[in-house]
This record gives C-alpha cells, sequence and structure tokens, in this order.
C-alpha cells in the first residue's frame, strides 16, 4: 500500500512538473559549463519549447558555439540579444510576439563586471565599472520584465541567478556583490509588480560556486571550491543540473506558492556559522 501511494506521487510530481508545451526563453548561454546551459538541459528534458539568446560578437564566435550546443534542444528561437542594446532588446520581444504570442517563463543568467574589478580592493571600483556591472548583472532584469509583461501567460515564471556574495563580503567579489544584492532587491519589487494581474512570480536561484566561464577566470575560485567541499553539509559542490532541476522546479506548478524568493542550491553552504 505505501508503496502504491509512493508510485501514485510520483505520477503526481510528474505531471506537476511538466513544462511541456510551455515557451520559456534562456539567456546567458556561452558555453557547456554555463549555469544557464545546464538549466536549459533541464527545462528541455522537462518538456519545454526553448527560445535561447546569445550574446552577439563581430566574430559571430558565441553565436556557432551556442548554436552547436543548443542544437539537440531544438529550439524553436534563437535570437541575438546584448541586454546594452535597446533596440536588440526590443526585437527579441517582437519576435516573441509574433512566432510564440506569448512567454511561459524567462530565464536571466546575465552578469559582467570588468576583470579589473573583480580583485584586490572594493573602493578602487571605478563609476564606470559600477555602473556597467550593476546595468548588465541587475538591471537588465527590469526592461527584460517590461517587455515581457504583456506576453507573460497566466502563472508565468522569471528565474534569475544570484550568489552569496550579494550578503557576505567574499573576497574579490566586490562590485559584483552589489549588483547581486541589487538584482535580489528587483526581485522582490518584480514579484510584487507581476504577482497581482496574472500570477506570474519571480524568483532567483543562488548557487553555489561552480567552475564555469564567470568563475574560471577568477583568482580562488578553487579555494572557494575546496572550502565548499569541506564545509557544506553535503560535503561537494554542486552541478548546473542541480540548479537547473531547480530552476524547472520554479517554472513549474509545484511551486505555485512561491515568489519574490532567494532559493539556495549550494548543498547547504550558507546556514554555516563559519
Ligand atoms: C566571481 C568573482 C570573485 C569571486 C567569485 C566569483 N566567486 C564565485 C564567482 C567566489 C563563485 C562566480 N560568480 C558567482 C559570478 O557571479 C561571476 C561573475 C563574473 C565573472 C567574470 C569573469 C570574467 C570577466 N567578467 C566577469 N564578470 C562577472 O571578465
Amino acid at each position: 500500500m505505501g508503496e502504491n501511494y509512493e508510485n501514485v506521487l510520483k505520477y503526481f510530481v510528474q505531471m506537476l512538473l511538466d513544462l511541456s508545451g510551455k515557451k520559456i526563453l534562456v539567456t546567458g548561454i556561452a558555453n557547456n559549463r554555463s549555469i544557464a546551459w545546464g538549466i536549459a538541459q533541464q527545462l528541455h528534458a522537462a518538456g519545454a519549447e526553448l527560445g535561447i539568446t546569445y550574446l552577439p560578437d563581430e566574430k559571430g564566435r558565441f553565436e556557432t558555439k551556442v548554436r552547436e550546443l543548443t542544437n539537440p534542444l531544438k529550439p524553436s528561437l534563437f535570437l541575438p540579444l546584448n541586454v546594452q542594446d535597446n533596440s536588440q532588446m526590443e526585437s527579441v520581444f517582437e519576435t516573441i510576439n509574433n512566432d510564440w504570442g506569448r512567454l511561459d517563463g524567462l530565464i536571466h543568467c546575465l552578469a559582467f563586471a570588468g576583470k579589473e574589478e573583480l580583485i584586490g580592493d572594493f573602493s578602487a571600483t571605478t563609476a564606470e565599472g559600477f555602473s556597467r556591472a550593476l546595468e548588465i548583472s541587475a538591471y537588465s532584469l527590469a526592461p527584460l520584465c517590461r517587455h515581457a509583461k504583456p506576453l507573460f501567460s497566466k502563472g508565468a515564471g522569471v528565474v534569475t541567478l544570484t550568489y552569496l556574495g550579494s550578503e557576505r563580503a567574499i573576497p574579490n567579489y566586490n562590485v559584483m556583490g552589489v549588483a547581486k544584492a541589487a538584482l535580489e532587491a528587483s526581485v522582490r519589487y518584480l514579484s510584487a509588480e507581476l504577482g497581482p494581474e496574472n500570477e506570474v512570480r519571480v524568483n532567483a536561484i543562488s548557487a553555489g560556486p561552480i567552475r564555469t566561464l564567470a568563475s574560471s577566470a577568477i583568482g580562488g575560485i578553487l579555494d572557494m571550491i575546496h572550502n565548499v567541499e569541506e564545509k557544506a553539509p553535503l560535503r561537494r559542490t554542486v552541478t548546473q543540473t542541480e540548479v537547473g532541476n531547480t530552476a524547472a522546479f520554479l517554472l513549474s506548478n509545484l511551486s505555485s506558492g512561491i515568489s519574490g524568493q532567494t532559493i539556495y542550491v549550494d548543498a547547504g553552504y550558507c546556514i554555516n556559522g563559519m
């Protein structure tokens, strides 16, 4: 009887975490280590129809790489998006409106700070460096939601990525910590704005350190990872797949009561006192 009950539960969980037919835009895939790539794969596994954006550059290197990588997921949209370029953002949502007619999910995995800003003294941050980091890593979520707002279906979801450096002083994270703090506050304000009309939910995932393009360039990342492996309750780091599964959960009906939150996918690391 207990076994039967468990099977019934499993069936319902699968049903509720079913994203089939959902149209979801995924930003922030740069390569096969990107957390956004882990998210895209798990959304695809749950049956979602994906739109993928890539950062356009002169030589089209990202475009080629991201197109090859995401090809198996059969994205129905594949679009350039540099969030600092208004016309690109407008044309992304024009295409979504024309081709999809609605949007069920938005994944925001965008961050950038100058390398020189991610080492040494925080007080050395320039005004330009500060503005750029906050514009790309935090502000961009607001105009994405503004453009998406008229397209969001009932119960649609927005998920962004943050990091513990928003609330703790983590060596070298510096201006990115300030940007993530602004991003997490933006999640709360967007949640308050988008919830009332159509039950659109906005949440952040605070991922533990993972070896990615965004982290490999950073001095001391290996020390951070070893520290997590020694001290996190699970005694290991998390994977892109685990972050992806949480994103799938947050865009599914299983999380229908959750909005405005920062959910930690960090092997428990942040609960430690030291
Ligand atoms: C980034 C800097 C310092 C410490 C860091 C990180 N730790 C972790 C990261 C401990 C885990 C990675 N992270 C959470 C980020 O948000 C990274 C953002 C980032 C990384 C780069 C590297 C290359 C570059 N600009 C960047 N901008 C943002 O030129």
